[in-house]
Formats: structure tokens, C-alpha cells, sequence
């Protein structure tokens, strides 16, 4: 007998088996400071199956932080098994962890349908990895929590295996949604994923990023056939998280829901899923993400290919402020800000000094938390290749232009380039130090004369 509960009543009254909560030390952030960290943390001490799961951040008293104080970016739990290759993933490359349980701001509880498990083992060696915000200026003392619910091993559940599924592999798995209409009113970024095994995928979620609709999954090989979508809802216009300022982030859906299934939907090992994220595009979405996470139960026996889909599918979603919320991705403008002597930022409607004005490709210096210069003038057409050499990554986001795009972390002299084609005023940041780092780049039309000559 293990008296390791704590009685909670948080989590799904689905899951079932004991809950056990626990929480990492204190992070201090300094004001607008991003913390991003991975670090070991204790696994459960038995074996048996984690039928429900959440994270999120409270202060030391053990108090549920707002997003809208510290921003839970993203949280990812990682199980390295007893041994190294004990447990691996495959998502954009083999790994020696399994990923099991995610979320960031839209606030997602795993809730495994009734009678289905993720297994541990005693001897398991759990790690932790988070990318927190603060949008204050002053200091914040804030810690990781976690809660889940054990099953004893024994009891009469069936194993899953959960597969993260990521939209592009390339960039730190970020991606830009250039905006401005071109290509539709929604922009949709897919892939392929082979499927590893024969099961029936019984959950699946998704993280995503602001502007976001929805994250879907479709079985090409079954009449291209719409599985399940975890589609995002946002506050209302009221919600705390829109009255942040300066505007340094574009704040994610409030909630993205969790499809579940106790039947599940039937996949054979080498079929070839399709990914859809789909994200509205009138104006641009810089570093966005769409990673799916899906559990996949063992198949049911004699089960036919292309097998008809559940009709038991529920749509788990914790309660937020607002709710049911907005389909509709509100429209946020980011800003460029500036700390001022009291420690705090302001939103800035315009950079000091001159713009260098230069005639065609141009670098600029990402070094001591400054871009060099800082202000600059180009013609359309132009390549501005960005250096990155200081001590710490940075990268360079778009707050807003009339196309958007975003680096990914970068440091150790790497460059990114881009070349800015559509005229206008590109106003940068970086959005690790966004209070501290902001440039704009204006895109001058070119001369008639500079144009090849008109048929
Ligand atoms: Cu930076």
C-alpha cells in the first residue's frame, strides 16, 4: 500500500486511480524575462499507468498563476525509461525520451478515455522542459506544477503509446504564416506521417500558436477521410490576457480541445497520415508551431482497414474565463517597446534616430542585446542577412510588416536572411528580449528606373 495521494478533485473525473501532485523549485524571472529550461524531475515511485495529466504555474504559495502575469509558453514531460534506449520517440528524429504529456497556454489536460493508460515503471526517470514569459516588470518568484493520476499496475487497463507529430521539422519547428490574404483567407501548413504501428489512436491534442484554428488529422489512404480535429477557442474581448501591454507575444487560444475516443479511431502501421494545421492568414503569424500528440492503443482483433469511425468521440476541454470563447483568432497588433529608467515598458510608435540608408543586400549585427543599426533603409528586393553573435541566442520576429517571418534561436556567428520583396516597414524584435531589442527595417519601393523595362 503506497499512501502517496493527494486528494485533488482537479483532474478529470474520468481518469481513473490515485493523484499525486507535485511542483519543481522556484524560477525567478526578471521583469518581461523568458525562462527556458529543462531539468530532471521525479517520476512516480511505482509502476502503474497515468490515465490524466496537467501543468501549470503557480506562485509559492501554490497559487495558479494567470497567463496574463507568467505565460506558460510551453511545458514538455519526457520519459527516458530506466535505461538509455529504455524509451524513444520519433517525431522530427529518434530520441532517446518518450514524450507523453504537453500543453502551453491553451491549457490542455490529457484525459485518457476510461480505461486506457499511459505505462511507468518504477525506476523510470522523468525530465521536464519549460519556456515561460513574464509580461511584468517586476521580479517573479513562480514554480512548474503538475498533477496526474496513477492507475495500479493490475488494473484492468489497456497500454497506449503516445507519437508527437510536428509540423516541419526545420527551424526549431517554427514556421511563419505570411499573411496578408496571399494564398486565402486561411494558410494551411501539412505533412505526412507514417504511421509507426497497427492500433486505434483513442487521444489526441495539439499545441499551436496564436492565430490558429484548428489542428487536424486526415487518413489519405481511407478516401482521404477527416479523422479528428483539436480545434482552438479564444477569450473574449473582456479577457485579462488582451489588456497585456506593450503587446510582446501574440497570446494563443485559450484552449485547444482533446479528442477521445474509447472505440478509437483504426490505423495500420506504414499508412501514411496527413497533418493540417490551419491558421488565418489576413495578417501574418510569426514562430508559430502545430505539434499533434496522439496515443495509440493496440488494435482491436480482426479489425478491417478503413474501419468505421467512433460515434463515442468526446471533446475534453478544461473550463477558461469566457468560455465557450471565439472561434475567430482575435486581431492583435504586437508592438516594439522600449524600458524605460523605472524598469517599465512602453509600447513605442517610433524608433529614434535616422535609418542607414543602403542601395542593396545588406547585414545587420545581432550582438550585446542590440541589432546594428538598428534602424535601415532598403530597396525592395533586398537581402538583410542577420548575424547572430553574442553570448546568448536572440532572434528576429516581425511585431508587424506587411509579410511576416521569425529566426529561430540563434548564436555562434549563424545568419538568417530573408529577403524583404514587399515595400513598407518591417518592425522588428527580439522575442526572447522583446523589451530590450527592437530594429525596423524600411522597405523602399524601387525607382521606376531600377524596374527591368515594362512589355
Ligand atoms: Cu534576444
Amino acid at each position: 500500500m503506497r499512501s502517496i495521494v493527494l486528494a485533488l478533485g482537479a483532474l478529470s473525473a474520468a481518469a481513473g486511480g490515485e493523484s499525486d501532485k507535485q511542483q519543481y523549485k522556484t524560477i525567478t524571472l526578471g521583469g518581461y524575462a523568458v525562462s527556458r529550461k529543462s531539468v530532471d524531475i521525479p517520476a512516480p515511485p511505482r509502476d502503474g499507468y497515468i490515465t490524466g495529466m496537467r501543468a501549470y504555474v503557480v506562485d509559492e504559495q501554490g497559487r495558479e498563476v494567470p497567463q496574463e502575469r507568467v505565460m506558460l509558453h510551453h511545458v514538455l514531460f519526457m520519459n527516458k525509461g530506466r535505461f538509455s534506449g529504455d524509451r524513444t520517440s520519433d517525431d522530427c528524429k529518434r530520441q532517446k525520451h518518450e514524450k507523453f504529456y504537453g500543453t502551453g497556454e491553451e491549457d490542455q489536460e490529457l484525459v485518457l478515455p476510461p480505461g486506457y493508460g499511459y505505462p511507468v515503471r518504477k525506476g523510470d526517470r522523468w525530465r521536464l522542459s519549460w519556456m515561460l514569459m513574464n509580461h511584468n516588470p517586476r521580479n517573479e518568484r513562480v514554480r512548474m506544477a503538475w498533477e496526474y493520476t496513477l492507475a495500479e499496475p493490475g488494473a484492468d487497463i489497456t497500454p497506449v503509446k503516445p507519437h508527437w507529430i510536428s509540423l516541419g521539422c526545420e527551424n526549431g519547428k517554427i514556421f511563419n504564416v505570411p499573411g496578408g490574404g496571399s494564398g486565402g483567407k486561411t494558410h494551411t501548413r501539412s505533412r505526412t506521417w507514417p504511421v509507426p504501428e497497427d492500433g486505434r489512436i483513442v487521444a489526441a491534442g495539439a499545441h499551436a500558436h496564436g492565430g490558429v484554428q484548428g489542428v487536424s488529422l486526415a487518413q489519405p489512404s481511407c478516401g482521404d477521410r477527416h479523422l479528428l480535429t483539436s480545434d482552438a477557442r479564444y477569450g473574449t474581448a473582456d479577457d485579462p490576457i488582451y489588456k497585456v501591454s506593450p503587446v510582446l507575444h501574440e497570446p494563443s487560444p485559450r484552449s485547444m480541445s482533446f479528442e477521445n475516443s474509447s472505440s478509437g479511431w483504426a490505423v495500420n502501421a506504414g499508412e501514411r497520415l496527413r497533418l493540417d494545421a490551419l491558421y488565418e492568414n489576413t495578417r501574418p503569424h510569426m514562430g508559430v508551431m502545430g505539434i499533434m500528440h496522439v496515443y495509440i492503443a493496440p488494435p482491436k482483433p480482426g479489425a478491417a482497414k478503413c474501419a468505421s469511425l467512433p460515434t463515442d468521440v468526446k471533446e475534453e476541454r478544461r473550463a477558461f474565463l469566457g468560455a465557450p470563447g471565439r472561434e475567430a483568432p482575435p486581431a492583435v497588433t504586437m508592438d516594439l517597446s522600449e524600458r524605460g529608467d523605472d524598469g517599465i515598458a512602453r509600447p513605442l510608435a517610433e524608433l529614434s534616430g535616422t535609418p542607414r540608408q543602403v542601395d542593396g543586400d545588406v547585414e545587420v549585427d545581432v550582438r550585446d542585446y542590440a541589432f546594428s543599426p538598428r534602424k535601415l533603409s532598403v530597396p525592395s528586393g533586398a537581402t538583410v542577412r542577420w548575424r547572430f553573435d553574442d553570448a546568448v541566442q536572440h532572434d528576429v520576429t516581425v511585431a508587424s510588416a506587411p509579410r511576416g517571418f521569425a529566426s529561430m534561436y540563434l548564436k555562434g556567428n549563424k545568419v538568417y536572411s530573408r529577403t524583404l520583396t514587399v515595400p513598407g516597414t518591417y518592425r522588428l524584435f527580439c522575442s526572447l528580449h522583446a523589451v530590450d531589442m527592437a530594429a525596423t527595417v524600411e522597405v523602399r519601393p524601387r525607382a521606376a528606373s531600377a524596374l527591368p523595362a515594362q512589355r
